[in-house]
């Protein structure tokens, strides 16, 4: 008989209507298959309530060999009750925890007594280990670091069986069509670029990658054995390689593939000899992109040099115009809040987004969100200066403010926690409305009106008397808020 690994995706501090794939566990769990183990994953984003969720769990496990628990840091308070239950079926059953939170923190991590394991770093060849001493009864450390890198195309796709297994009532086309922006597809890992305030420097994340006929052979399958239309390619910087990119977007056109796809990359791709050549960028189109999604970061130059971003704040205009004039969509996401960040920087980039959907109404902006620094990074050394504490053990995340949305009933910011801030007035405010200044999923009239306050109120910098912030935080995670915000790109 095979040994039985459970994988877990916690929930998420705040109540999401996104519907989305756990994909590091479904990444994980596609690779322990092949390795020869029995895998059930288990989404707790996915249960109906509490009580779904334990049933699930204890139907599970009886005959399992080990418990791993996929933890960003919202999830924490989920990640350690799961934790708790598991241990107080069989205490013995040992529990692993992996994600970006472990990766940051691992020492942390480790001393928890609930926490039997910790992965730091890409999981494949540390559960291996684990799970081959848990076998053979051998010794080793808490931590395990990951060390080799497997190469992309040597990895599994996503099982489609263990997508099955999270909503077994969907067919895969039907939870495809739920998703917000389609079948997650991860094809590289990492970026070759080190901005300063980004994971993948901090933990210094190899850049890799598959293969364009390796990701053209995958859609081919989906395509055709389970009738997906819609891709979304989860990596941080898909067209990181412009070989790579052309020979995909050859390949999709000479195979004839029909599907739509999303995905993101760097403002300067725009410029004349990337994706800004219009014959590529049509090409792409015709490809079947439909979403392109950037980190424009900030509206300040200064910021941008400051966090090593190596772009210019003229390239976010320069990629909007380009994408636009295309007839495809654009997001733009931004932070605001760093170390040194002056009120006329937060002008700038409240400037900046007007300037966007100035060019296209039909743009998405996500954030600026407060930035928040990872151990390791000089912003981060930066922010110690002023006094930042950060939790100490598992427990105090849970109980931390820096876990929550911006936009939550309670406003979690204050000056004693993000003391590097020097403008700190109206920060979550600004906030919020920066974010209703583009283009809102949902209900056209409402998210026209609030689109419409948004940008007076940024553009004037009046925050006072926040009522629809308010009235947002009281609705957030509600059947309501399912009702307005059907999110769905295209
Ligand atoms: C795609 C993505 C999303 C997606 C989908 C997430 C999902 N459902 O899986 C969406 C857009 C929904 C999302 C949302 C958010 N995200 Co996000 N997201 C990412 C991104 C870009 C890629 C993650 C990914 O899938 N990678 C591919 C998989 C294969 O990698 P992986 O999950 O890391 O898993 C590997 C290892 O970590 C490890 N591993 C993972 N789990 C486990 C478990 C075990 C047992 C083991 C052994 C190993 C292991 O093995 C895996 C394979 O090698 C990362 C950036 C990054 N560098 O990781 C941010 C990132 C994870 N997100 C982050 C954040 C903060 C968020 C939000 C809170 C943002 C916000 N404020 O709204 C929300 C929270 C989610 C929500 N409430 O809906 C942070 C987390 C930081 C932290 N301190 O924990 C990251 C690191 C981005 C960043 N640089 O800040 N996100
Ligand atoms: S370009 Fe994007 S993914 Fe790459 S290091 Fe910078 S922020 Fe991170």
């Amino acid at each position: 008989m095979r040994s039985k690994v459970i994988l877990i995706n916690p929930r998420f501090t705040e109540e999401v209507t996104l519907f989305n794939l756990p994909i590091g566990i479904l990444h994980l769990g596609s690779w322990l298959m092949k390795n020869g183990y029995e895998v059930k994953v288990i989404d707790a984003l996915h249960s109906k309530n509490q009580s779904e969720f334990s049933m699930k769990l204890s139907q599970e496990l009886d005959d399992a060999i080990c418990v791993g628990l996929s933890v960003i840091s919202t999830q924490i308070p989920s990640a350690l009750m799961i934790t708790g239950s598991v241990k107080a079926v069989n205490r013995n059953i040992p529990v692993i925890w992996g994600g970006a939170h472990p990766t940051l923190y691992p020492e942390q991590t480790a001393a928890s007594e609930l926490v039997d394991f910790v992965v730091a770093g890409e999981g494949e060849q540390p559960l291996l280990k684990i799970l081959s001493a848990l076998g053979s009864g051998t010794k080793i450390g808490k931590i395990v670091q990951s060390e080799d890198s497997i190469k992309m195309d040597e990895l599994p796709w996503i099982s489609p069986e263990l997508v099955g297994d999270i909503s077994p009532d969907m067919t895969l086309k039907k939870i495809t069509e739920k998703t917000m922006y389609g079948f997650p597809i991860l094809t590289g890992m990492g970026c070759p670029y080190h901005c300063t305030f980004c994971m993948n420097s901090v933990i210094d994340q190899k850049y890799k990658r598959r293969s364009a006929t390796n990701i053209l052979d995958n859609i081919q399958a989906l395509a055709k054995n389970y009738a997906i239309e819609r891709i979304w390619f989860v990596d941080e910087n898909f067209f990181g390689d412009k070989r790579r990119a052309k020979e995909f977007v050859d390949g999709t056109l000479n195979r004839e593939l029909k599907f739509k796809w999303f995905s993101g990359g760097r403002t300067t791709y725009f410029r004349d000899n990337y994706l800004g050549s219009e014959e590529f960028l049509n090409k792409v189109k015709e490809s079947g992109c439909q979403v392109m999604g950037t980190g424009a970061e900030s509206g300040s130059q200064r910021i941008l040099d400051m966090v090593c971003k190596g772009t210019k704040v003229w390239d976010t205009i320069n990629m909007a115009e380009k994408v636009s004039k295309s007839g495809m969509i654009a997001n733009f996401s931004f932070m605001i809040g760093l170390p040194t960040e002056t009120k006329a920087e937060y002008k700038m980039t409240l400037k900046l987004i007007d300037q966007i959907v100035k060019i296209d109404p039909r743009f998405y902006i996500f954030g600026p969100q407060i930035y928040r620094p990872y151990p390791g990074s000089v912003l981060y050394n930066e922010c110690l200066k002023y006094g930042m504490k950060k939790p100490e053990t598992l427990e105090e995340w849970a109980d931390s403010p820096y876990i929550h949305f911006e936009f939550s009933k309670k406003s979690h910011f204050s000056k004693e926690l993000y003391p590097w801030v020097l403008y700190d007035k109206d920060l979550t405010e600004i906030v919020f409305y920066a974010t209703l200044m583009g283009k809102q999923p949902g209900n056209k009239i409402v998210t026209s009106i609030l689109r419409a306050i948004g940008r007076w109120r940024c553009l004037n910098f009046n925050f006072r008397f926040p009522i629809e912030k308010k009235v947002y935080g009281l609705i957030r995670g509600s059947f309501i808020e399912i009702l307005l915000r059907r999110w769905k790109f295209v």
